[in-house]
């Protein structure tokens, strides 16, 4: 995915591998003392952390503004804003009581700045523009510097309007200086936006209400990597929201609880069971559940719209050709779209012999575009065949898996990870 040659970011990749292998990697933390950096870090699936060095007794941080090409889809790239060659940016995780240093860039080609969106800190650090900084224009550095008293799910974004619409939002993540109670064995974060991008274009117009691209931590299923997790364990999940829209998440086959807000912890005598959480536009919702089922459960956007990606570049033709739709039609379009993009279609979901003669068909029929292969990768293992064609747009799973399959995705992810370190070896 990030195929530069950027050392940095694969190695703090596959410290998420690594950190995803055993069940519970911490060690439990003694006394009152100050916070050790003795945490379960978040995985934010598709995006890499970012990595820090101490100064004295400061964890400082590198962030880049900067222009960054986001393939959202096998087929789709968009050029979109971000940090430090990512969109969404990198994750940043720091434990309740951390000085923190950010070291701010901007190769952006316009002025902007960098919010803390929830955090309680200085109106100096607060980053809006001309109120409480001058903006940081093209080419010039800012440092912004402050203490973490909260715990919470946060989010760092520029204060600009379009500028969030083009992608320049990350994860500020304070993990508390007490481990939150039940304790979760894994912790997963994910980052919902939406973009217009129309077709036969790459750069997402800002102005526009109507979205045709919806992602999960910059991008559209099927190709976001599944979440995955020990059947019995409990999983925590971490869902931000920067957009136009709320999203509705919902999760199949079990019942969550919200533990907390962009706000923090909430009280435990708030928490009351559902499977789907409203997250608002600048909200965080935090829930968490045990992965009691084993199976491999949806975890996706309930509104309809946003389950699905836009065709328009694909199938500009079929808008005008509804009326008179026919299987050998449908089948003849889908074979030229086969031969343009580098996927192998799959035949589609049988219909009806008097298909044609029923008023609104088609709907859903021949939009399903199995492409397993394209998006193959340790996390997909084993899932049936064709089952890429079951997921679009704003849309993940989480499987649930017993020890021996579970163990079998974590041995390949090594050797993914290897493999990645050896290419990176070879670049330099
Ligand atoms: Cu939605």
């Amino acid at each position: 995915m990030f195929g530069t040659g950027l050392f940095g970011l694969s190695k703090s990749l596959q410290a998420q591998d690594e950190q995803s292998m055993p069940m519970r990697p911490r060690e439990a933390r003694h006394g009152n003392g100050p916070a050790t950096g003795a945490f379960l870090p978040m995985i934010t699936p598709d995006v890499a952390d970012l990595a820090h060095e101490l100064d004295g007794g400061v964890k400082v941080f590198h962030l880049v503004g900067e222009p960054v090409k986001r393939k959202i889809a096998p087929f789709k790239t968009i050029e979109a804003w971000g940090y430090n060659e990512s969109c969404p940016g990198p994750t940043i995780q720091v434990q309740q009581g951390d000085r923190v240093r950010v070291v701010f860039e901007n190769r952006l080609p316009e002025s902007t700045s960098l919010h803390w969106h929830g955090l309680e800190i200085p109106i100096e650090q607060d980053g809006v523009p001309y109120i409480s900084q001058k903006p940081v224009a093209p080419g010039e550095k800012y440092v912004y510097e402050f203490t973490v008293h909260q715990e919470g799910t946060f989010f760092y974004h520029a204060h600009s309007a379009m500028q969030e619409m083009m992608g320049q939002i990350g994860f500020f993540v304070a993990h508390p200086e007490k481990d939150y109670k039940p304790r979760v064995d894994h912790d997963y974060g994910l980052i919902l936006q939406e973009w217009a991008v129309l077709p036969s274009n790459t750069v997402p117009n800002t102005a526009a209400m109507e979205f045709n691209w919806l992602t999960f931590n910059g991008v559209s299923a099927p190709m976001t990597t599944p979440l995955f997790a020990r059947l019995g364990s409990r999983v925590r999940l971490r869902i931000l929201n920067l957009g136009m829209d709320h999203h509705p998440v919902h999760l199949h086959g079990h019942q969550f609880v919200v533990t907390g807000t962009e706000g923090g912890r909430a009280p435990e005598s708030t928490w009351c069971p559902m499977n789907t959480v409203l997250v608002g536009v600048a909200q965080a919702r935090v829930v968490e559940f045990e992965a009691k089922y084993p199976g491999a459960w949806m975890i996706h956007c309930h509104l309809p719209h946003h389950m699905m990606n836009s065709m328009m570049d694909l199938l500009r033709d079929r808008q005008i050709q509804t009326a008179d739709q026919t299987d050998v039609k449908a089948l003849s379009q889908m074979e030229s779209l086969a031969r343009s993009v580098p996927f192998q279609h799959v035949h589609h979901a049988p219909i009806a012999q008097d298909a044609e003669g029923v008023p609104g068909f088609p709907q859903d029929a021949f939009m399903e575009m199995g492409m397993d292969e394209v998006v193959e990768k340790p996390e997909t293992y084993g899932l049936p065949k064709n089952w890429s064609a079951g997921m679009m747009g704003m849309m993940t799973m989480i499987r649930v898996l017993p020890d021996k399959e579970y163990d079998a995705i974590v041995a390949r992810k090594k050797v993914g990870s290897l493999s990645r370190q050896e290419e990176h070896q070879h670049e330099s």
